[in-house]
């Protein structure tokens, strides 16, 4: 009974000491979500908000955040980016911003928008890994879009909501990589 008792009490001590750890982390993180260096914030909101139009169908929602996102690429601040970062986002920006366009020019063709969508969201990937996302993202992978050559996109909740095939389709697709 002794030895029980005194397993429990180191037990719970762990348990305490762990819980202590993990609230401070979560507060670690609150802090980094408040105060992202350069981290693209406005650029994802669009792209995430683009995203959840095409999982809903939404052509014209789509397009309204495409036109959006056309928005944060002009409006953010590249000054704070190292020289060798600014040359790659440039790179990787000129390209991005074609198929924001395209999107926010297609609002009554969803299958147009989503073939944008499929190139757009290498080069959001591409974003987030230069610069870091700010929040926990998630990378899903659709396999059967294109032909079966499948199609990355980026999500903020861990639920399948696939935005190539929308509702005819929800839940295809898995998650490939989670950025933080
Ligand atoms: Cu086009």
């Amino acid at each position: 009974m002794k030895t029980f008792l005194y397993s429990l009490t180191i037990s719970l001590f762990f348990l305490n000491a762990y819980s202590a750890n993990a609230a401070a982390k979560q507060a670690n993180n609150l802090t980094a979500d408040q105060t992202p260096k350069n981290s693209p914030a406005t650029i994802l909101d669009a792209y995430l908000k683009l995203k959840n139009a095409l999982s809903a169908d939404n052509g014209k929602n789509a397009a309204a955040a495409g036109n959006e996102l056309v928005k944060a690429f002009a409006g953010f601040d590249q000054s704070k980016l190292t020289p060798s970062q600014r040359k790659t986002y440039v790179d990787i920006e000129s390209d991005a911003k074609e198929h924001a366009e395209h999107i926010g020019l297609n609002a009554g063709n969803i299958p147009h928008q989503r073939e944008h969508f499929d190139m757009l969201s290498k080069d959001i990937y591409d974003i987030v890994k230069l610069l870091g996302p700010g929040r926990e993202l998630y990378v899903d992978r659709c396999p059967m879009y294109n032909k079966g050559k499948g199609a990355i996109w980026i999500s903020e909740v861990k639920d399948i909501k696939n935005p190539y095939f929308g509702k005819a389709m929800s839940t295809c697709g898995a998650i490939r990589e989670t950025l933080h």
